[in-house]
């Protein structure tokens, strides 16, 4: 490896390893890697998965790439010993930002498993050039700019794969472009990413503001364009059915070169739909096959013995239904498909909660796929439940053997291998490296839990990532936090569901007993990370307040001494690479029912962080998994809040009203201290919304939820105990490894050879 590096620089730049500059080692290492994996051998086997999806959030490659390959060690000794440091190197690679949150990071750690597992099946997407938008903070508020991560090498490799994609007024010709994906000792996949030659960046002006009716231009700018307007949401169709019809064309030329006669294509291929934006492979699929011939029978047969699709989320505003009348402008040629698949569904079922096509002319998409489909699946067991029993209970009632529970995992590769070296590390030493390939192995810890030396290290390696945090936030923020104090983590996209505003009014109560005098034993840094979507008003708001409080306990010298609150700026996949390992507390507070999974928590887990949380998502199978000694669960049950909903008699105004403490919490939103600090418009309107309304019963379980985290502070100060619970935490998370995921997927649901 030395050698091939120190060559690619000789030639390159003229330059020995330790002359060269970071930049040119990134360069080379790059070149060095992809060249590693086109010579590596590529999966194989009759038949294929296609997993489509509209975000992929791979993060950054480098590490990642080389752990895989078995060349990480190697690499970083060659570089030590020229005087390089390695996590200075992986600084200049730009995290291309192909996601919003849990969904594409699922995406991506799953293409890691299924190539790791040997399994034939390559990722299918497209390659938004300036991706999520990329969030800075002015005036205590969230600004959006873009976000361009294409340099000149990366890991895109061009392909000479095109294809028309066409649309009523015009046929645009796609570009496929591809990045391995190596899974960790073992052959490579690809994900696919098509993009268009003529996008044009020189259209985006102030911020991420662009002309949205440039498709030519636009259409592979930005992962998901503000849909607020009809020319938005417009857009969004144009996106999506370009990526599907060139997923459908790539999959039957696929299957056509494997040999595959296309009556059988379900024994060459499985597509599993990835939430509802790649729905409209469906009738895609449907129209390829009938212009190959196909009569409509047999091609709704074929397509629906190829095509799975996965549910994440219940949250109704989050099911897409696309305007009859906006499909009819942008692609006119699959309405009759669709109208189609709508009147046999009305023929054979007699209930309009399963039509596709409502009375308001709407599509519903994921009705298509649950009709269309040979399987549908939740992410963890609480949500497949839900689905079955409310959410998609007529679809259920139906279809029962279509249903079925894939948890989710996380690929340990990246989150523990690669985040937390020192801990990977020492559970080595301690367990063996067993676990690297088998995560179950993990359990073996258990055997330490009385071992105080154990206890003693695990703490010791949690302070120095807490140590390594504190000098990331210096560099990166210019922000000074407390390595001894507790820190207590809650990152993930803002929204009410998931409840920061809570979170929030914990910080108001704690600023207000210190400010009386009520001190803690130690201090707590309560850190944030969250973009919220640039036309989500209240999630704007939550931020608003969040950044007022940061500065309002910045400024106060007395409570300061006591708490801090951070906001992280631009969160994303390499910051949260950088705060896992480093968390005390994981807070993982949404209203019960209504996280279909989460997978942070995993990550949190497997880091040795402790759970705060309510009974949702994922979570519940944590709990199971630790036992109540080990995690801290609060709040109302799905159960109790799933009937709130149906009757409709949640009522905040009532618990703010009749509760003292909820009410001086939920005033401090517009306290004189807030605003001289923020804006009255935002401040006033949450404040607003969360008495007259709060959608997401956040004054439900605040009170709880503030006993509970006073008894986990409390709780962390015998620090013998509190090792012992991250020590069960560790040990136990081994179930979620997105091994384990992708291998329940492949023996239920693609059976690839
Ligand atoms: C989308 C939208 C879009 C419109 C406005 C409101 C809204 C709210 C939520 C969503 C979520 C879409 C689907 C999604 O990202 N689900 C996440 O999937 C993860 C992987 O399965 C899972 O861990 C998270 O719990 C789930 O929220």
């Amino acid at each position: 490896m030395e050698k091939i590096l120190e060559n690619i620089l000789q030639e390159k730049y003229g330059k020995n390893i330790r002359e060269a500059s970071d930049e040119q080692i990134y360069t080379a290492l790059l070149i060095l890697t992809k060249e590693k994996m086109q010579g590596i051998k590529r999966n194989e086997g009759k038949k294929k998965l296609y997993y489509i999806s509209a975000e992929f959030l791979i993060g950054k490659l480098l590490s990642n790439n080389l752990i895989n390959l078995g060349l990480f060690e190697e690499t970083k000794e060659v570089l030590e010993k020229n005087g390089h440091d390695i996590t200075e190197i992986e600084e200049i690679e730009m995290e291309p930002s192909l996601g919003n949150g849990g969904l594409g990071r699922l995406a991506a750690c799953f293409l890691d498993s299924i190539a790791t597992l040997g399994l034939n099946g390559d990722g299918v997407g497209l390659n938004y050039h300036d991706g999520l938008f990329l969030q800075t903070f002015k005036d205590n508020k969230q600004r959006e700019e873009k976000n361009p991560w294409i340099t000149d090498l990366s890991w895109l490799t061009k392909t000479g794969v095109s294809f028309s994609v066409p649309f009523k007024n015009f046929t645009l010709q796609s570009v496929m472009y591809d990045i391995d994906v190596p899974g960790y000792k073992k052959c490579c996949n690809r994900l696919h990413l098509f993009d268009i030659e003529t996008i044009d960046e020189g259209i985006i002006k102030e911020g991420i503001d662009f002309d949205k009716k440039n498709i030519e231009k636009n259409l592979t700018l930005f992962l998901y364009p503000d849909d607020s307007d009809e020319a938005g949401q417009l857009l969004r169709i144009y996106q999506q059915y370009f990526m599907v019809s060139n997923a459908a064309q790539l999959i039957l030329k696929e299957a056509e070169e494997r040999g595959c006669d296309l009556y059988h294509l379900y024994d060459y291929v499985a597509v599993q739909i990835n939430d509802t934006h790649p729905t409209m492979v469906i009738p895609e699929l449907i129209r390829l096959l009938m212009e190959k011939g196909f009569n409509m029978d047999t091609a709704i047969d074929v397509v629906r013995k190829t095509c799975a699709y996965t549910n994440h989320t219940i949250l109704a505003e989050a099911l897409e239904k696309w305007p009859v009348s906006y499909l009819e402008q942008v692609v006119p040629h699959l309405l009759p498909i669709i109208r189609e698949l709508d009147a046999r569904v009305r023929r054979d079922y007699h209930d309009e909660r399963v039509y596709i096509i409502d009375n308001m002319d709407r599509v519903h998409m994921a009705h298509i796929d649950i009709h269309f489909g040979y399987a549908v699946n939740g992410v963890a067991a609480l949500h497949t439940e839900i689905l079955k029993e409310s959410e998609l209970k007529p679809f259920y009632d139906i279809y029962p053997e279509k249903f079925n529970n894939k948890t989710n995992g996380i690929t340990f590769r990246r989150w523990l291998l690669h985040c937390n070296q020192e801990l990977s590390g020492y559970l080595e030493q301690l367990i063996g490296s067993g676990f690297k390939d088998d995560a179950q192995e993990l359990e073996k810890l258990l055997a330490y839990k009385n071992d105080k030396v154990v206890l003693e290290r695990l703490t010791e390696i949690k302070h120095h990532a807490k140590v390594h945090l504190k000098d990331y936030l210096k560099t990166t923020q210019n922000i000074e936090i407390d390595e001894n104090s507790v820190f207590d983590i809650q990152i993930k996209r803002l929204h009410e569901y998931k409840r920061q505003q809570m979170n929030a009014l914990y910080a108001i109560y704690k600023y207000k007993e210190i400010k009386k005098g009520n001190l803690p034993k130690r201090p707590i840094t309560m850190i944030f990370g969250a973009k919220a979507a640039p036309a989500y008003t209240i999630a704007k708001d939550i931020i608003h307040l969040l950044l007022c409080l940061q500065q309002l306990i910045d400024r106060d010298p007395v409570v300061s001494k006591y708490m801090k609150l951070v906001m992280v700026e631009n969160y994303n996949v390499t910051k949260a690479e950088k705060l896992i390992p480093a968390c005390d507390i994981s807070e993982q507070i949404s209203l019960a029912s209504k996280e279909a999974s989460g997978t942070g928590n995993m990550k949190f887990m497997l880091n040795g962080a402790v759970t705060l949380g309510t009974e949702d998502g994922a979570n519940v199978e944590i709990h199971e998994l630790v036992g109540d000694e080990n995690i801290y669960i609060f709040g109302k049950k799905s159960e109790e809040i799933i009937k709130l909903y149906e009757d409709g008699t949640y009522c905040s105004k009532d618990l703010y009203e009749n509760d003292p403490l909820i009410q001086e919490l939920v005033d401090f939103i517009i306290s004189k201290e807030l605003l001289l600090i923020g804006d009255p418009i935002n401040l006033g309107r949450l404040y607003k919304e969360i008495v007259s309304k709060d959608w997401f019963m956040a004054l439900l379980d605040v009170k709880e939820y503030i006993e509970k985290k006073e008894a986990v502070l409390s709780d962390y100060e015998d620090r013998t105990v509190w090792a012992q619970k991250a020590l069960v935490n560790i040990a136990k998370a081994g179930y979620f490894s997105a091994d384990r995921t992708i291998a329940e997927y492949n023996s239920d649901i693609w059976k690839l050879s």
